[in-house]
């Protein structure tokens, strides 16, 4: 009767793989810098440093994102502005710690919702209006032209 002592030698053959292609996440602008955005997660088939993952980002040429290299949480790494980014897009890099190393990529999308932070632009110095008497306060009486650079709403002014 043999006994057989055998161990098996791992190769770096698995490639650390995301669980998606792209990630995609909403966050409001001005959310302060540090704030959680999503988290991104690979997986590797492989045993021990052939499977150590970590993450990074790339072609962030602004610095508006950051990832943990450990636990894969995207976090913003600058305060957002929706009039002058409206969508972030970033490519997340994940690596094993294999000879040679392997990596993997995913894109991540980030939509900054517009809050409406513009001041508006009267385009008169001064309006008048007749008001019938006795309406309830905060009745609409008018729709002024003005003009914000924050989009998709209508500016409705109430008069009081
Ligand atoms: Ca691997
Ligand atoms: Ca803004
Ligand atoms: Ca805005």
């Amino acid at each position: 009767m043999y006994t057989h002592a055998c161990r098996v030698l791992d190769e770096n053959d698995e490639t650390p793989t995301f669980s998606r292609d792209v990630y995609t996440a909403t966050l409001s602008e001005n959310s302060p810098r540090g704030q959680s955005v999503l988290r991104v997660t690979a997986v590797d088939r492989d045993v021990a440093l052939n499977a150590d993952i970590t993450y990074r980002l790339e072609d962030d040429p602004n610095g508006l994102l950051a990832v943990d290299a450990r636990l894969g949480v995207v976090r913003t790494a600058a305060v957002l502005d929706h009039e002058s980014t409206p969508v972030v897009t970033a490519t997340v890099v994940a690596v094993d710690a294999g000879t040679p190393v392997r990596s993997s990529s995913a894109d991540v999308f980030v939509r900054v919702a517009n809050v409406d932070d513009e001041p508006l632009t009267f385009t008169r110095s001064s309006y008048s209006f007749h008001v019938a008497e006795n309406q309830p306060a905060g009745t609409p009486v008018s729709s002024p032209s003005s003009s914000s650079s924050s989009r998709g709403r209508r500016d409705i002014a109430i008069f009081e």
